[in-house]
């Protein structure tokens, strides 16, 4: 079975929203991270970057809430959380899960660091480019991939939401919204009309 090592409040939500959309049986242990618990030499041997989340999977390791993401997705392919190998959707799909760590992550770190980049420079290039490009494809389809929720709505989701309630750096256009409240991630309120799939807070 499938064992997260997670922390409220974090990108551990990732995990968590993903497993439940997989809808299979895994076990959860909580760190407390104020204990520092994610230091241990226990946990260090599954991460060592010593964050969450984690994951393990009988004798295999998985960090980074990205590859945690695909690795779920793969790993319960009847959950139709990914295209398959030779999809056209694959393309979509591959390069919506690295656009979160990749762009979205680096678009809040500057902002709320206030650190100035040139956008030639900077991978995300800038933080309105990031949010105007997702918007324009939530904006046109329900989900990323169309109309199929995929384990990339997982990690834009969680970001927008991030993004909009928890850190508000990013405006609350029409187009974002409505699509963090379809997508409903771990922690978000429930809306009328969201998508009422698994998770956490239904
Ligand atoms: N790139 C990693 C980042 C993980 C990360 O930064 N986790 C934070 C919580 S959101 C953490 O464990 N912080 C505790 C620490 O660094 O001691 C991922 O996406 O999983």
């Amino acid at each position: 079975m499938m064992k997260l090592y997670w922390a409220p409040r974090t990108r551990s939500l990732r995990a968590l929203w993903v497993l439940e959309e997989a809808g299979v049986p895994y076990e959860r242990v909580r760190l407390d991270l104020s204990a520092g618990e994610q230091k241990s030499a226990e946990f260090r041997a599954i991460n060592p970057m010593a964050k969450v989340p984690a994951l393990t999977d009988g004798p295999l390791a998985v960090a980074e809430s990205g590859a945690i993401c695909a690795y779920v997705a793969e790993a319960v392919p009847q959950a139709g959380l990914a295209p398959p190998l030779g999809d056209p959707a694959r393309a979509p799909y591959l390069r919506w899960l690295f656009f979160s760590p990749g762009c979205v992550e680096q678009a809040f770190l500057a902002k709320s660091g206030n650190v100035q980049l040139r956008p030639e420079s900077a991978g995300f290039g800038d933080f309105d480019r990031v949010f105007d490009v997702v918007e324009a494809a939530v904006a046109k389809s329900p989900w990323l991939l169309g109309e199929k929720f995929s384990a990339a709505d997982v990690m834009i989701g969680l970001d927008l939401h991030f993004g909009i309630d928890i850190f508000k750096l990013v405006p609350s256009q029409p187009a974002l919204r409505a699509y963090v409240d379809r997508s409903r991630p771990p922690g978000a309120p429930a809306r009328q009309g969201d998508r009422g799939s698994p998770g956490l807070n239904r």
